[in-house]
């Protein structure tokens, strides 16, 4: 049988407004409400970025516990913080997002135009993150831009600053990434270490092209409005569980089964699910 897809929304993002889309979850309680209906629609993992009262990109601790716990209540959904943040947070600010009880962190493995800015990714900050990752037991999920970030992956691994089991995910076609091909993938694919898993996220127009390949190849999807706003038909989308629809839907096509947040752990080697959410 083909191993289940694990499906993560990137739901909220640290760049997008409400003048982008109306739709996008940002208070605690809109990101509950659109994970409970994106678990029912077929995902399992939440990659979490958190806004303060007027709508800001935060690290603030205290707002992830927060959402973390209400997100553990309402889903059984795999919590994933970012530790990305938004472009120009501080590196005290994005080592503070890692509280503990969550499941995993997103880690950038190198520096990149992001925009109009720079997202800085300097190599003693990406160990610090490691470090307290490990500390708290929390698995980073290796954010993997451009090709040569899986080369710096394999210099963690070679000196034991990142342990298996490996998690990648290829955030690709953004302005300034590696773009979102079929070579491009496939290189990259090429490139993981034994029994790595890997997941895609395609930038914008890429959402979908890059999830079909993914799902063809055996791997996972991102789908979310931190990565595209738009719906197959390219209408804007409603929701984030409408984007998880529709990689079901492309998923379905190829005959590739949906994971359960529960297999998700299982698949992605994660401790077993210890909450009480039932949906
Ligand atoms: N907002 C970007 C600068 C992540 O979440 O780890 C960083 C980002 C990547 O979104
Ligand atoms: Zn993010």
């Amino acid at each position: 049988m083909k191993t289940p897809l694990v499906i993560t929304v990137a739901g909220t993002g640290a760049e997008l407004t409400r003048k982008q889309s109306l739709f996008v979850p940002l208070t605690l309680l809109q990101i509950a409400e659109q994970a409970q209906a994106c678990q029912k629609a077929g995902a399992s993992l939440w990659h979490l970025h958190v806004r303060d009262v007027a709508g800001k990109s935060t690290c603030d601790p205290k707002i992830i516990r927060q959402t973390m716990s209400v997100l553990r209540k309402s889903t059984q959904m795999i919590v994933q913080v970012s530790t990305g943040g938004a472009v120009g947070d501080s590196e005290k600010d994005r080592l503070g997002t890692l509280v503990s009880g969550l499941d995993m962190a997103s880690l950038t493995l190198g520096s990149i135009n992001f925009g109009d800015g720079v997202f800085l990714n300097p190599t003693p900050l990406i160990q610090k993150l490691l470090v307290k990752m490990r500390r708290k037991n929390i698995r980073p999920e290796f954010e993997i831009f451009d090709a040569g970030m899986m080369d710096f992956a394999d210099y963690l691994i070679r000196k034991k600053l990142a342990e298996a089991p490996f998690h990648y995910n290829f955030v690709l076609g953004g302005r300034g990434f590696l773009a979102a091909t079929e070579t491009n993938l496939d290189f990259l694919i090429s490139k993981l270490p034994k029994r790595a898993q890997f997941c895609v996220a395609g930038i914008g127009k890429a959402q979908f092209s890059l999830a079909e390949m993914a799902i063809a190849r055996g791997g996972h999807v991102r789908v979310g409005m931190e990565d595209g706003l738009y719906l197959r038909s390219g209408e804007l989308a409603q929701s984030n569980a409408e984007l998880v629809r529709d990689v079901v839907a492309l998923a379905k096509k190829q005959g590739r089964p949906i994971s359960s947040p529960v297999q998700a752990r299982r698949i992605l080697q994660l401790p077993i699910w210890q909450g009480r959410a039932s949906i």
